[in-house]
């Protein structure tokens, strides 16, 4: 009669996860060289009272994610009643950074909350077209400079504060 004592169990347990471990390193790696963090780049920029990030990450189809993201300090408590208000307190388009700024294409809210940590946050998402993103397209220039911009309003005081984030530099 054989008598499968837990220590021997473990033991095999043991071994099926360090073999899962294996097949799931093996099988990870192609992945992430697909996918690539060459093909992601995150901007930030703190002062004024704020922090706010843009992403750029290239996906599979040749669109671009692009994401903004900001917290404005304040206390939780002026932050949540900025959000209850009417309408939306904070707003993103991406720019093109030149003499004069192109304004290409704007952002859509994806979420904003209150907390004590960061007081009002944000996030914007989208996903584009290569040429979206391809603010300088005359012959022999083809770098691309791209920032992000997110307009808050106070709508208690009817006040507004725009914050830029820095530049990301690609050849769209
Ligand atoms: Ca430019
Ligand atoms: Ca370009």
């Amino acid at each position: 009669m054989v008598i499968s004592s837990p220590a021997s169990r473990g033991h095999t347990k043991r071994r099926l996860l360090r073999r899962l471990a294996v097949l799931t390193t093996a099988l990870a790696l192609p992945i992430v060289a697909l996918a690539g963090p060459a093909s992601a780049e995150q901007q930030c920029r703190a002062g004024n009272g704020a922090v706010v990030c843009l992403s750029i990450d290239g996906l599979a189809n040749s669109t671009y994610a692009v994401h903004i993201g900001i917290d404005v300090s304040m206390s939780r408590q002026d932050a949540q009643a900025i959000i209850d208000a009417p309408g939306d307190p904070v707003s993103a388009r991406v720019l093109g950074a030149d003499t004069f700024d192109d304004n290409l294409f704007s952002v859509p809210l994806t979420a904003v909350w209150a907390s004590a940590e960061s007081g009002l946050s944000a996030e914007f998402d989208i996903i584009v077209n290569p040429f979206q993103l391809d603010e300088d397209d005359a012959p022999g220039d083809r770098g691309d400079e791209v920032f992000g911009r997110v307009r808050f309003v106070d709508p208690r005081t009817n006040t507004s504060r725009t914050f830029n984030t820095p530049e990301i530099h690609r050849d769209f």
